[in-house]
């Protein structure tokens, strides 16, 4: 493999930050943190953090607060620090595999570079390099504190303190409603995802493009790369469905054909997968929990199940979870799965920003006689001319018309 992901660069790096005491990895975890973030100060013996946010919120689980809260908590947080710094200290990084409830499952590695898993918290000083959104998620890189024989607060042996946040390198986000403007905080549902995987059937239920389109303005508008799998080909004949499915290899988006119950194009579909982290999305019943079974060569997830269960349906206060596929290649490769992705409709998706998320229009919306052109009903419109011509796939415009009514 020429070109390695970011999965597996991450895989590397574990193994590498993880060597205690080593002279040459203490200093990697020192410019690292230089680069990182100006607030890191170096203590001692060990890096040592100036805390730049401090909240009131005593469980430390979260810091949503507004710019203007933080700056005034950031003084009187300096104010507390005089003299006084609290340890900071990073002993190893790790990934977040699990949200449970207060306390989140980091996958981590020993100094021998064996995989790991430990629970860890936050506490009001945990510092994040993502501000004005949730604190941890599922996806983030994570630096921790190893509890040893001193019992802090609830803090069990063996478990880990997170110090440290890293900055997301992408996120599937929304935008928490309730509170005003100023105070918006943004709600991650999972991070640093490299791809989305939008999952349709080719019948049962019968194959909706308008749906797929809705799948694939999410993804773009995070920013995020797409792939189509459409599923249960075996029920249909082939050709149909190929054909209807044209204009999205035209776009340039991967269209796979597969069927997860006779494993056609379980090999592309493996690739597809293969040193990256995808999030899984799609209509219920179109056969996600039966491809991702398929992928992990066992019955994991619930086959035919309505409700939204994690993959790991035992821990009932769990409500994200990041699986590692066996998929071989000498590169991890991820599946991430949280109630919130797995039939999503729309997020941070408006009347303004909807057009965004149709790639196509890019190219003609800079023609349009108005610069405000909604491309509903203006006259002299490129992107209305371009699909009455045939340049703009008809189905895909309308698709648009018709999101774009239903958020009105
Ligand atoms: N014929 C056929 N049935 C499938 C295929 N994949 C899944 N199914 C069936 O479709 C139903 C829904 O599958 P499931 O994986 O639970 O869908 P989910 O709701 O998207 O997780 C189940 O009865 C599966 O056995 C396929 O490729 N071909
Ligand atoms: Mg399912
Ligand atoms: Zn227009």
């Amino acid at each position: 493999m020429a070109k390695k992901s970011h999965s597996e660069r991450q895989h590397e790096q574990d193994m590498k930050t993880h060597v205690p005491q080593g002279e040459s990895s203490e200093r990697k975890k020192k410019s690292k943190l230089r680069r990182t973030t100006k607030s890191w100060s170096k203590g001692e013996d060990k890096w040592t953090l100036t805390p730049a946010i401090l909240t009131d919120d005593d469980n430390g689980l979260r810091y949503e607060k507004s710019s203007a809260q933080k700056h005034k908590a950031d003084t009187k947080q300096n104010l507390l620090h005089e003299g006084k710094q609290t340890d900071h200290r990073i002993d190893a990084m790790g990934t977040v595999i699990e949200v449970r409830g207060a306390r989140f499952l980091i996958r981590t590695a020993t100094a021998e570079g064996k995989v790991k898993n430990l629970l860890a918290k936050t506490y009001r000083n945990t510092f994040s390099e993502n501000p004005d959104s949730t604190l941890v998620a599922v996806g983030d890189r994570v630096g921790f504190k190893r509890m040893s024989n001193e019992s802090e607060g609830d803090m069990r042996i063996g478990e880990g303190l997170i110090t440290f946040v890293e900055l997301r390198r992408t996120k599937l986000s929304r935008t928490s409603g309730t509170s005003t403007e100023s105070e918006q905080v943004e709600h991650i549902i999972a991070s640093n995802v490299d791809q989305v995987i939008a999952v349709a059937s080719a019948t049962n239920p019968l194959l909706k493009r308008r749906l797929i389109d809705r799948y694939i303005v999410t993804a773009e508008l995070q920013s995020l790369p797409v792939v189509i799998v459409v599923n249960k080909i075996d029920l249909v004949e082939a050709a149909e469905v190929v054909e209807l499915m044209r204009p999205y290899g035209v776009l340039g988006y991967t269209v796979l054909f597969i069927s997860a119950e006779d494993l056609t194009g379980l090999d592309d579909l493996r690739e597809v997968f293969m040193g990256k982290t995808s999030v899984l999305s799609g209509h219920s019943g179109v056969g996600k929990s039966t491809i991702v079974n398929r992928l992990l060569g066992s019955e994991v997830m619930p086959v035919g199940e309505v409700s939204l269960k994690t993959l790991k349906g035992s821990h009932t206060t769990s409500n994200a979870a990041m699986l590692e596929l066996p998929l071989g290649g000498g590169v991890p490769s991820y599946l991430i799965d949280t109630p919130g992705i797995r039939e999503l409709g729309l997020w941070n998706i408006t009347a303004e920003n909807l057009s965004r998320g149709f790639i196509e229009f890019k190219a003609f919306e800079s023609q349009c006689e108005y610069i405000a052109c909604t491309h509903v009903d203006e006259p002299n419109c490129a992107v209305i001319n371009a699909a009455e011509r045939g340049e703009i796939d008809t189905e895909r415009y309308e698709s648009y018309l018709a999101i774009r009514s239903s958020l009105e």
